[in-house]
């Protein structure tokens, strides 16, 4: 099913021309409106009516976050704040970092592409959706709220938090689909298990679920354990917020709106454009944003394109599940590590429950990494025997995996941090 189907299933060369037109008003916009891009564009001597091919997209600079922070609150606007009718924030290690905002047109087509992601993910106007992502400075709760009132659903506007009390709306208003983050719905699951409620009493049948990285086979824990079609959606806030991409039923890659972003995906160190279908970083250029449109924005997260037409019949080009971000990257001892690797290896390994941290200390010259990671009741007052096997298991399938040795410990179920929101897997001690 489609929310869209012309613009969803256009084929290639309508779609590039409508990309091309779109860029070229864009690009002109900020050229005109925005002091900062029309200040790189001459610097580097470009005229904007000089971008005649999508390719030409490369001569263009890059637009980073730290160009968002330099030009806080309202530098980046391309419109009067008279004109925006909504701001929105994320916050960044150095408190609030990047402002965006939208103008009520703004407003609509991003009520529209959620509507998308929702309709793709299995969402009708019949359902009664939860939303528990929080509402707030955040894209995830409004973004997902709106396109969900656009698809004509019933919309539970709970916002994230109070476990007991989810599952409470859940049971009492028979919500058919829940929206938050995987580890969030992870928490549901366990909860729901816990207090003892037959997972086949609620009416649950969806699961849209994003703002963080998860691995294929959380998808699946939370699938069995929720009994859902749970599918993959991902966006944010410096582009627009989520219903920048979202799973079909195929849950093989997710579809990008193409028809209003142009996605690049480029090698982070010489930033250059990657083969087609290699990981690499995804750079984004909005087409129709009005308030807060960015150009070639290095999002960070690392990703692939999939070329490979989807049975689905939707046209778009889909982006592979994030893997990671580049600045989630642990540096170990000089080899690279992302956190997702770590997940995929504990999640295949029998008796270990889905929750895990990692610590990096330095200690003397070398990185040292321990792995914690929670295991069920039985194992953690199991014999020292039997932890003992489980730990040199882990250990051997990290190190076959990582290409480093790590250290591995082993927590009681719930002593790790749960949260509502997006998870926290790395702490990273050392001071570099
Ligand atoms: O997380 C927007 C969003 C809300 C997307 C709700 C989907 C659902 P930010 O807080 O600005 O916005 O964080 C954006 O989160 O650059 C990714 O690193 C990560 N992220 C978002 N979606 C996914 C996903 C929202 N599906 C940052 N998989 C992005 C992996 C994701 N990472």
């Amino acid at each position: 099913m489609y929310w869209d189907p012309e613009n969803e299933c256009m084929n290639r060369e309508d779609l590039e021309q409508l990309q091309l037109e779109r860029l070229e008003a864009t690009l002109n916009r900020v050229y005109l409106n925005v002091p900062f891009y029309h200040r790189k564009f001459k610097e580097l001597d470009i005229d904007p009516e000089s971008i005649r091919a999508l390719a030409d997209i490369r001569k263009l600079p890059f637009t980073t976050k730290n160009d968002l922070r330099d030009n806080y609150p309202y530098g980046l606007f391309a419109v009067p704040l008279r004109e925006v009718v909504r701001i929105h924030a994320s916050s960044g290690t150095t408190g609030m970092s990047t402002v965006v905002g939208y103008t009520k047109n703004d407003i609509k087509t991003w009520s529209n592409l959620v509507a998308r992601v929702l309709t793709a993910g299995g969402v009708t106007k019949d359902d009664v959706v939860q939303i528990a992502f929080g509402y707030s400075l955040f894209t995830g709760g409004f973004g997902l709220h709106y396109g969900a009132e656009r698809i004509g659903a019933s919309v539970i506007p709970i916002s994230s938090g109070n476990t007991a009390r989810q599952i409470k709306i859940m049971q009492d208003f028979k919500t058919t689909a829940l929206v938050c983050t995987p580890s969030y719905a992870l928490l549901i699951a366990d909860t729901i298990h816990e207090m003892g409620i037959n997972i086949n009493s609620l009416s649950l049948k969806y699961g849209l679920f994003g703002a963080e990285p998860w691995s294929e086979k959380m998808r699946q824990e939370i699938q069995d354990k929720l009994k859902i079609i749970a599918t993959d959606n991902y966006g944010l806030s410096e582009v627009m917020g989520p219903g920048v991409a979202g799973e079909c039923m195929e849950r093989n890659g997710l579809h990008i709106n193409e028809d209003h972003f142009l996605v690049e995906i480029i090698d982070p160190k010489t930033l250059e454009p990657m083969p087609t279908g290699m990981v690499g970083e995804l750079v984004i250029t909005t087409l129709t944003k009005e308030a807060f449109p960015v150009i070639r924005f290095r999002t960070r997260d690392l990703t692939r394109l999939i070329t490979e037409p989807c049975p689905c019949g939707r046209k778009t080009l889909r982006m592979q599940r994030v893997m990671g971000r580049t600045d989630d990257m642990l540096i170990i001892r000089g080899v690279n590590v992302f956190p997702l690797q770590i997940e995929n290896v504990l999640m295949s390994i029998e008796g270990t429950e889905p929750h895990y941290q990692i610590v990096v200390d330095r200690k003397g010259a070398l990185d040292d990494v321990t792995v914690m990671v929670e295991v069920s009741e039985s194992i953690f007052f199991d014999e020292m025997k039997k932890q003992h096997e489980l730990i040199e298991t882990i250990k051997k399938r990290l190190s076959s995996e990582l290409n480093i040795s790590v250290n591995v410990k082993l927590v009681e179920k719930k002593s790790l941090e749960r949260t509502d929101g997006k998870a926290k897997r790395v702490i990273d001690n050392r001071k570099i």
